[in-house]
């Protein structure tokens, strides 16, 4: 029988310049796996306190998975490691406390990669519109050479990070306050907000849209003030950031896959004590694998809430998608280069084209 957890919140929390208030939800978490490994200690004796920043809040896939590490850090280090998660932002946007990592002052975040491909342009491959067909592929590449080949390199590249592992932000849908949105025509004028990120911008650019890349933190009062008329991010994400109190209209597009990393500042992993360093490498590992979990779990349930709380959810046929897909492929050839080898073909092998379709 698998067990739920029915988790009843209303918050209150501050976003930047917005306050959002969430009304009470019941959304059903898939139940904590068991921690299971032996207690690990160290030489040291020390404490240490390891502070966790997300840019989602408390209600999200991302919020849930980091509680699943600090459970398994602090139970197996026999409390010697407190984990301390800052969620909403509250320490900045994903780039913001990227550089935090690297300056020392924050020890861990999640962030969604696509904000990180100036620093990093190989993970624009997960930017490529419509790469994955479903999870497994994305977990194929994610879990096989390519994601480790990544995740090695971005901790070699000595930029002050330690890259530990995936979970995900998800498949990304369009929102907006213009009405149905069916055909790329019907974009005409939207000004939508990208994440700070080439591929996206060319992908709204391309489609007809009129795209302004924007921090996550300022999402929220960008809609509500109609700085912004539309914004896009997995139904989850939509849900636990209330962008439905801003927008009246979504279209299930599936566009993009989001992948989130699990970063570390390398000037705290350097002062770890080894057996803490495979603990929380452990650690991160298996949060990825819960996270996902919870966030495909959660997407439909998501998706039914939005519809429940009135977003007008517009699903499109398969040749409505078509014409999507088919005025994005450009963007292929376009970031082939930049992505480089062996990456792009090997990603291109792992999803069943053999080249860029
Ligand atoms: C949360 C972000 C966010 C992302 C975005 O920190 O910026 O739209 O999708 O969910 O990573």
């Amino acid at each position: 029988m698998k067990l739920a957890l029915v988790k009843s919140f209303v918050l209150s929390l501050t976003v930047g310049l917005g306050t959002l208030s969430a009304t009470a939800q019941a959304l059903e978490f898939p139940p904590f796996p068991e921690v299971t490994g032996d207690k690990v200690s160290a030489d040291d004796d020390k404490d240490y306190v390891l502070k966790f920043g997300i840019g989602l809040a408390p209600e999200s896939a991302q919020y849930r998975g980091v509680e699943y590490f600090k459970k398994i850090v602090e139970e197996r280090s026999n409390g010697k490691i407190t984990v301390r998660i800052f969620p909403s932002a509250q320490l900045g946007d994903d780039l913001q406390m990227t550089s935090a990592l690297q300056s020392g002052t924050l020890e861990m975040t999640s962030p969604s990669t696509s904000p990180l491909v100036n620093m990093e342009p190989k993970l624009a491959v997960f930017d490529l519109p419509f790469l994955f067909d479903n999870a497994q592929q994305a977990d194929k590449v994610l879990d096989g050479p390519t994601g480790q080949q990544l995740l090695k390199k971005i901790t070699d590249d000595n930029n002050g990070l330690v890259a530990l592992g995936w979970s995900e932000n998800g498949y990304r849908q369009l929102t907006d306050s213009k009405g149905a949105i069916v055909t790329p025509a019907d974009l005409d004028g939207l000004k939508v907000r990208t994440m700070q990120n080439p591929i996206h911008l060319d992908i709204w650019r391309t489609l007809g849209a009129n795209p302004t890349p924007m921090s996550f933190a300022e999402l929220f009062t960008a809609l509500d003030q109609g700085v912004v008329g539309g914004q896009e991010n997995p139904w989850i994400t939509i849900l636990s950031s209330r962008f439905n109190e801003v927008q009246s209209n979504a279209t299930e597009t599936n566009h993009v896959y989001t992948p989130f990393i699990t970063l570390m500042s390398a000037r705290y992993w350097n002062r770890l004590p080894e057996p803490y360093k495979e603990l929380i490498q452990d650690a991160s590992t298996k949060m990825g694998v819960y996270e996902r979990q919870v966030s495909r779990d959660m997407n439909d349930q998501a998706k039914a809430e939005l519809k429940k709380e009135g977003l007008e959810i517009t699903e499109l046929t398969p040749e409505q998608l078509k014409a999507f897909k088919q005025k994005v492929q450009p963007v292929y050839e376009a970031y082939r280069e930049k992505i480089g080898e062996p990456i792009f073909s090997s990603v291109m092998k792992d999803v069943g084209r053999d080249q860029a379709n």
